[in-house]
């Protein structure tokens, strides 16, 4: 709507329709405040982050790198990304970093641009094993022309079949050997694959997007001391940072660091989302204060919901091996009707989770599984206590049959004791709040 220069100072209201999509905010805002957030691959920014994402850097462009910029205005930017840059070369002890990927998948099409050409053969955890999209020919495998061949997968102990995969990469010699999964329970066996890999000569790229926080915290495999040459990820799951990419590497083969850097850039983006980076450099300094504890009651808890489940009865993946070494847990949900009825039926009382393949399904439309992370809860501050009440709201659904409904004012009473951020600056900060521009209209 014009206005009339005489008419102002004024203040239009929103439109009917820009109205809609702020109600529509808020009762998602709301209802994520009264809801118990379970999905492996979600987490929320701290305070601090917050703040420096809503900034004016969401406004401003700034191809190139620091110092080598396209565009004027970038005095600040180049302090904030080079810091970022430094920050994540600390909190993962490597040489590299490049902060500018937009997203994990993003990150991923840039390695894929820097280390491989159209026909070159790559190894991969298929997507029924865990594997992510990005990782699949129907992802950016496909886009990039690649020869996909997946490890043999030990179903019981949901991870790679070490010695599957040593015949498996013997046979197809591939240009990269991938790992890393998005249903991540135990560490990649790197350690027994290593001479294999090194006799191949392949480049071992691992993409760490689900566990980059445990990562961080010193409570998972460290990729770098395991061997890997490059290491992708998206910054916002066990890292509590913004929906973001990077790329990281102690640039063990020759010309990476250029090849990486190309990819990022012209590769698959322009600009980078500068309130994203600067967000990613205060989850990186608060990683350093507060990483391993996170990491290790992420884990526990992860632990703990699992037991809880078992001991009601639920089918929860790897009890032998302690079900998880990471944040989720996967549970088989088949005989209470399949991964999506349950999720769904869980979401009527506000416990959010996904509903996720397992290595045997056939079906790719009925998973019969379900993933849960813990890592989310144990920002908001629960403890092991606390998974021994979120198991029971789940139990009284799959395994008793309870309505939603019924389950519902439980969920949302045990969730008010739950809405601050946790293992960062300013912790204890409302989680949930954000500015508003209703200023007496
Ligand atoms: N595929 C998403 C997940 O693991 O939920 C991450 O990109």
């Amino acid at each position: 709507m014009l206005i009339a220069p005489e008419e102002y100072p004024r203040r239009v209201k929103p439109t009917e329709k820009a109205q809609r999509i702020r109600d529509l905010t808020r009762r998602h805002n709301e209802w994520f405040k009264e809801s118990i957030p379970l999905i492996a691959s979600e987490n929320f920014v701290s305070p601090v982050a917050k703040e420096v994402m809503n900034s004016d850097l969401h406004n401003r462009y700034a191809e190139g790198r620091p110092g080598k910029r396209y565009y004027q205005g970038n005095i600040y930017v180049d302090d904030i990304e080079s810091a970022c840059e430094n920050l994540a070369r600390e909190v993962f002890k490597c040489r590299f970093a490049d902060v500018r990927p937009v997203s994990g998948t993003v990150a991923n099409m840039a390695v894929l641009m820097a280390l491989t050409k159209p026909g070159d053969k790559i190894t991969a955890v298929s997507l029924s094993d865990g594997g992510h999209l990005s990782h699949a020919k129907m992802g950016a495998l496909g886009l990039r022309g690649l020869r996909a061949h997946n490890y043999p997968f030990d179903q019981k102990g949901m991870n790679i079949d070490p010695e599957g995969a040593i015949r498996l990469l013997r046979e197809v010699k591939p240009k990269v050997a991938l790992f890393g999964q998005s249903v991540y329970l135990f560490p990649t066996p790197l350690e027994e694959l290593r001479s294999t890999l090194d006799d191949l000569g392949c480049t071992v790229w691992y993409d760490a997007a689900h566990v980059l926080g445990l990562i961080a915290g010193n409570r998972f495999q460290n990729p770098f001391v395991e061997g890997v040459d490059v290491v992708s990820g998206s910054t916002h799951k066990t890292l509590p940072g913004p929906q973001h990419g990077i790329l990281l590497s102690d640039l063990t083969k020759e010309d990476l660091e250029l090849s990486l850097r190309k990819g990022v850039f012209p590769g698959v983006t322009s600009n980078h989302h500068l309130h994203s980076v600067a967000a990613l450099a205060i989850t990186l300094a608060e990683a350093k204060e507060f990483g391993e504890a996170y990491a290790d009651q992420t884990i526990r808890n992860a632990k703990a919901l699992a037991q809880a489940l078992f001991e009601r009865g639920l089918d929860v993946l790897c009890e032998p091996k302690g079900f998880t070494e990471s944040h989720t847990l996967v549970v088989d949900v088949e005989e209470h009707r399949g991964g999506a009825a349950v999720a769904k039926a869980l979401e009527g009382a506000n416990i959010i989770v996904n509903k996720n393949l397992l290595p045997w399904d056939t079906d790719p439309v009925h998973p019969s599984g379900i993933r849960i992370g813990s890592q989310e809860v144990t920002r908001l501050g629960m403890k092991e206590k606390d998974m021994a009440s979120i198991a029971g709201s789940i139990a009284r659904i799959v395994m008793d049959g309870d309505a939603p409904a019924a389950v519902l004012p439980e969920v949302k009473e045990f969730k008010k004791e739950f809405t601050k951020s946790h293992y960062c600056f300013f912790e204890g900060a409302e989680a949930y709040d954000y500015p508003s521009c209703d200023v007496n209209m």
